[in-house]
């Protein structure tokens, strides 16, 4: 019997409170909607023990031991995620659609945390190899939107995260390092103007998936039947 067809890998990236996560849930019901098998997850974590690391990751836990620890952490996580999770699902013929995965340690580790980028890039060559995402999408907000909606959305009681903590420059720094890597690799990120209104950025990033995935037309549903 033929090996299935290779499903497709999507990732969402950009700043804090970008709208990734919004925006992957409404992706993967869209592709649930075209009868495709999806596997919706996340970075860092998505699986068990990759979960475990994200906790001490975003706590702060890590930081103390420096920028070259934490780099080694967040690919600990991710290989394990890649093994466990996302390898098995595109080999069957899915569908992944990631929140984060290897330029937010190219943007947070390399660009602004002055992690050394050939260690960057020889750890991405030993976890990810060949499993480069087939589509990024870039979610692109201005720095005080994007912290104004994630505080929104966690609430003023609730602890900001080791990156949330950082200064509004950081913030800054991380839309231009976000926006050069994108700009190195045009055929695989796609910049998505985040500041609008939710639907408008919905519409962009199937625009974006529908060009990328042409086949997926074919199982489009008809618009107006509310089937989303
Ligand atoms: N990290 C991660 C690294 O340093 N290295 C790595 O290798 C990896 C993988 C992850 C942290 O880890 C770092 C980066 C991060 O700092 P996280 O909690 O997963 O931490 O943080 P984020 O991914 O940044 O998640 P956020 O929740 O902050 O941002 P999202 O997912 O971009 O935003 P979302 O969708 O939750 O939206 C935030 C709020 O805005 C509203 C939503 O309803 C929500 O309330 N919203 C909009 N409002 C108006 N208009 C729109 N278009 C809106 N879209 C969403």
């Amino acid at each position: 019997m033929a090996a299935p067809e290779r499903g497709g890998f999507i990732t969402l990236e950009g700043g804090e409170g970008a709208g990734k996560s919004t925006q992957a849930a409404l992706l993967v019901s869209r592709l649930l909607a075209c009868g495709t098998d999806v596997v919706a997850t996340r970075e860092p974590g998505g699986s068990p023990r990759a979960e475990a690391i994200r906790a001490a990751l975003l706590a702060g836990a890590v930081a103390p031991l420096g920028p070259i620890a934490e780099t080694l952490m967040f690919s600990a996580a991710r290989l394990d995620h890649v093994d466990t999770k996302i390898r098995p699902a595109l080999e069957r013929g899915a569908f992944v659609v990631c929140d984060r995965f290897i330029d937010s340690t190219r943007v947070y580790q390399g660009e602004l945390g002055h992690t050394d980028p050939t260690l960057i890039a020889s750890l991405e060559r030993v976890v990810v190899g060949d499993l480069k995402p087939d589509l990024t999408l870039l979610l692109d907000v201005a720095p005080a939107t994007g912290l104004a909606r994630a505080l929104a959305r966690r609430g003023t009681d609730a602890v900001a995260d080791r990156f949330e903590r950082e200064g509004e420059g950081f913030h800054e720094r991380l839309r231009t390092a976000f926006l050069a890597v994108a700009a190195r690799e045009p055929e695989r990120c796609r910049v998505i103007d985040g500041n609008q209104g939710s639907d408008a950025v919905t519409e962009a990033i199937w625009a974006a998936v529908l060009s990328r995935f042409p086949r997926l037309q074919l199982h489009e549903p008809k618009s107006g039947t509310g089937d989303r």
